[in-house]
């Protein structure tokens, strides 16, 4: 785990940072809200929902296309955002941030566009036993449809990736490695940049899957040296519905569209069609305008807080969970990474995970049980899902000490 030690001397208040997200300030089922379930999607700070209203009230219309006023406000906003997307991951050029509709979509697209185009019989995906299914599936769906086949990539019992069998996996077969930056489900931290060296020294791709580390984390695309790097903007603070894939602009000028339509084409006849530049070819139809707006809000709302910090005290949190865990009998914590952000998977001896969670939801706390769209890792470890809490830059040590109140009660009742 990253030591907190490093960074004491920056003051962190979550106290003061709950004010701006409207829906804390709520009771659910007759307690103040505690909302731990910060991975599954974080909550939205005011300047995201207003900057989004404000778009709806005063600047909507379509983009690239009009001539009128409105239609050029909602284009420089539009773009205004892919712009910002750019600086906050340090891209070196916005057209190389392709709008979709999430880290899902996102993989998808690379599967299906680069994937079907590069891959064939007896090539070699690698996949790590920590991916969501979304950065499993799609692998499968384009190893069925090429002749290529998915190999897992080794954990260790901590939960984390087996750097000696991963290279041991890295021969001339492999052409793409797809790993998470952050898993879901155990928190861990992957050296996403030391496994593009691997991958690369290889001949190999790498996509890196960022839902989970894009609000944990400076990203910087170009220091990690990966080929792809996509998230979501809900994991992000920002709406639902829009998310980026990132790519290196000489593979994405390689790739053929992904959907066709408007926007992506630059003309079109019965006897052929032909595609609009970066980024537009991978944009067919009209985009998520708001969303957009939305998630270039949630960056700006972010300039203002020192993310270091608040992935310390988020680490915090997760060591006051352990430091409360030791002393509940039967509870094990799932994974021990090297690194981990502040998520804490835990089972409890006694109490299936859905039972403690709709328990602990009647005493105002959200937090989400079950396979966390992780089966494999389940497998792996045997277990048919976990409890798990993700904490964000809001959650406060009351709201843990809530948690653990609320699994001692669980465990009197199933006791
Ligand atoms: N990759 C990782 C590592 C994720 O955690 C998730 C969603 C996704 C991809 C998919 O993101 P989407 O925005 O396209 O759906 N993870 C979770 C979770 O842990 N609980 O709910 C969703």
């Amino acid at each position: 785990m990253s030591s907190p030690a490093t960074v004491t001397a920056v003051e962190f208040d979550p106290q003061i940072l709950r004010q701006d997200f409207p829906i804390l300030q709520q009771s659910v089922n007759a307690a103040p809200l505690v909302y731990l379930d910060n991975a599954a999607t974080t909550q939205k700070p005011e300047a995201v929902i207003e900057a989004i209203g404000n778009y709806y009230r005063r600047d909507n219309a379509n983009v690239h296309r009009g001539v009128h006023t409105l239609s050029d406000r909602a284009t420089v906003a539009f773009e205004g955002a892919r712009e910002t997307v750019a600086r906050f991951i340090n891209s070196p050029g916005s057209h190389q941030v392709i709008w979709t509709r999430g880290a899902t979509e996102a993989i998808n697209l690379v599967a299906y566009s680069w994937g079907r185009n590069q891959l064939r019989a007896g090539d070699r995906i690698l996949v790590s036993y920590l991916e969501h299914h979304s950065n499993i599936v799609p692998w499968q769906l384009v190893a069925a449809a090429t002749g290529a086949e998915v190999v897992p990539i080794p954990i260790t019992e901590a939960g984390d990736i087996d750097l000696e069998a991963l290279a041991g996996l890295l021969d001339e077969r492999v052409k793409l490695v797809a790993v998470n930056h952050v898993s879901n489900a155990l928190g861990t931290i992957n050296p996403v940049a030391e496994i593009s060296r691997m991958a690369h020294a290889a001949g190999a791709k790498i996509l890196v899957d960022g839902a989970q580390a894009i609000a944990h984390m400076a990203v910087d695309v170009q220091s990690i040296g990966c080929d792809f790097y996509v998230f979501s903007a809900h994991k992000l603070f920002g709406p639902t519905g829009i998310g980026v894939l990132w790519g290196r602009e000489a593979l994405l000028e390689d790739m053929p569209p992904f959907l066709g339509g408007g926007e992506m084409i630059e003309t079109v006849s019965f006897s052929g069609s032909t595609w609009n530049t970066l980024p537009f070819k991978f944009e067919a139809g009209t985009p998520n305008i708001a969303g957009a707006i939305g998630l270039a809000a949630a960056i700006d709302y972010l300039a203002g807080i020192d993310i270091e910090a608040a992935a310390a005290h988020e680490v915090n949190l997760l060591q006051h969970s352990l430091t409360l865990a030791a002393q509940v009998d039967g509870l094990r914590r799932i994974g021990c990474p090297a690194h981990a952000v502040g998520i804490f998977s835990f089972v409890l001896e006694g109490v299936h995970p859905s039972d403690l969670g709709m328990l602990l939801d009647e005493q105002g706390i959200a937090v989400r049980t079950g396979h966390h769209c992780t089966q494999p890792l389940m497998a792996h470890y045997q277990l048919p899902g976990t409890v798990r809490a993700s904490y964000s830059l809001y959650n406060t040590v009351d709201d843990v000490e809530r948690l653990f109140a609320g699994i001692h009660k669980a465990k009197r009742l199933f006791g």
